[in-house]
């Protein structure tokens, strides 16, 4: 299904004064304290983030699944989705795959489908931490790092493969997340995993086309919960140090141990030009992929007042790829989105406002407290009609929630797809 524009346009007049009586408010506020109101409407409509083709289903935990009707069963059903997501916020304009979960049958429909939408393929990303059907080898024991070579090289070639997917619909970048760890002290040398991690990481890189990117991520623990082969930001930064120029490490929010100040790892790796990729999400324990900033939104804002200032100050850093890695068991997916969406805005929003000028004036006078008066006033700003307008203007919804639900978007994929449609790579 596709939203209709002049029914979109209804939804939004409903809101429309009360837009822009807040609207007018916050501008001339802000134009009086000196901030430049059209540049940061522009960043906001320039701002992408794709939308991970796993996130369109319900999510499940280890205990089960509970499905969501009208769910997406096939790829063109989760572009379809993305497009839903980004004809109402204008902010999801790129699609992020996971092969071999939705490996295209048609490239050409695909991409004519997806550019329908107004969507480009983003970092593809690669799975060796399923076994797949009829494979030779077992991932039971790692991937990259695993003891045995030919399954490292079974290992190489299917990343070898989803750089030859990507390429054909546009991508520019692999994304490899490993599960590769040890359950048990003593199973695995750390040493000879981090080795063979790292020859086989140059072994794709190797054949990765001048204009890519390889992005490697990072995770302190899950599957494995005694070791992870690639822990931390440091490891993951020495290994792309080693691949080479094209390597970069990718910081995914739900991957640090509890309280790890993520805004001092964004800014070093900035600073080092080595920030290729974020994944966002939220969390109150572990890799929690809950709703962005459903649960931290402070801390969001910090994170973003680091990516903004390395934007602006560290061409060193390629700009990075955006992605939302969070899904949901109970709500409906693309509900979820939407928020996540949102308060990826609000929080870049804020950030943008920080007056960076003076926050360093205030550091060099050691002015601890006007330093964080500085950040928590931007903090502290309803920017909610900053978004509204930037989406307005882009052919958006003021409320993409309320749009959502008064155009019955759900509704009508269930009647398209039926109650008991299931998203399909779960
Ligand atoms: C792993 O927890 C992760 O964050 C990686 O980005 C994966 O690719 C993704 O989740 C989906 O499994
Ligand atoms: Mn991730
Ligand atoms: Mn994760």
């Amino acid at each position: 299904m596709r939203i209709d524009k002049s029914r979109l346009d209804d939804a939004n007049k409903k809101d429309e004064a009360r837009h822009k009586d807040h609207f007018d408010f916050l501008s001339n506020q802000l134009t009086m304290k000196g901030c430049d109101v059209e540049s940061i409407l522009k960043k906001l409509s320039d701002f992408q983030v794709a939308i991970p083709s796993w996130a369109l289903g319900a999510g499940g935990t280890r205990f089960g699944r509970f499905g969501f009707q009208g769910e997406p069963s096939n790829l063109e059903q989760k572009i379809d989705d993305v497009g839903i997501l980004h004809t109402l916020t204008k902010t999801a304009g790129a699609i992020s795959l996971h092969i071999p979960w939705d490996v295209p049958k048609d490239y050409s429909a695909i991409k004519e489908l997806a550019n329908s939408h107004d969507i480009i393929f983003d970092a593809v990303n690669s799975n060796t931490f399923q076994d797949q059907k009829n494979a030779k080898e077992s991932y039971r024991f790692g991937s990259l790092s695993n003891t045995n070579r030919s399954v490292r090289e079974q290992a190489i070639q299917h990343n070898t493969e989803v750089i030859q997917i990507g390429d054909k619909l546009g991508s520019k970048s692999l994304t490899i997340w490993l599960a590769d760890g040890s359950n048990f002290p003593g199973q695995s040398n750390f040493q000879t995993a981090l080795q063979h991690t790292e020859d086989s990481l140059k072994d794709i890189y190797k054949t990765l086309p001048n204009d890519w990117k390889l992005f490697i991520e990072y995770k302190p623990y899950e599957p494995n919960f005694y070791s992870t082969v690639i822990q931390d930001w440091g490891t993951s930064f020495m290994l792309a140090n080693a691949c080479g120029d094209k390597a970069y490490t990718l910081v995914d929010l739900g991957h640090h141990l509890p309280n790890t100040n993520i805004e001092q790892i964004v800014s070093t790796l900035m600073l080092k030009g080595k920030l290729g990729g974020f994944h966002f999400n939220d969390s109150k324990y572990g890799d929690d992929d809950s709703t962005v900033g459903s649960v931290k939104p402070y801390s969001l804002f910090l994170i973003f007042n680091a990516l903004v200032y390395g934007m602006e100050n560290n061409p060193q850093n390629p700009y990075p790829a955006w992605m939302i890695d969070a899904s949901h068991n109970i709500k409906d997916p693309l509900e979820d989105l939407i928020q996540s969406l949102e308060a990826i805005q609000e929080a870049y929003a804020k950030a943008l406002l920080v007056d960076q000028k003076l926050l360093t004036g205030a550091q060099q006078n050691h002015d601890v407290v006007k330093c964080q008066e500085i950040l928590q006033d931007a903090y502290r700003t309803d920017v909610r009609p900053l978004l509204e307008k930037a989406r307005l203007e882009s052919g958006g919804a003021i409320n993409p929630i309320n749009a959502y639900r008064s155009l019955q978007v759900r509704e009508n994929l269930i009647d398209e797809r039926g109650t008991d449609s299931v998203a399909s790579g779960l």
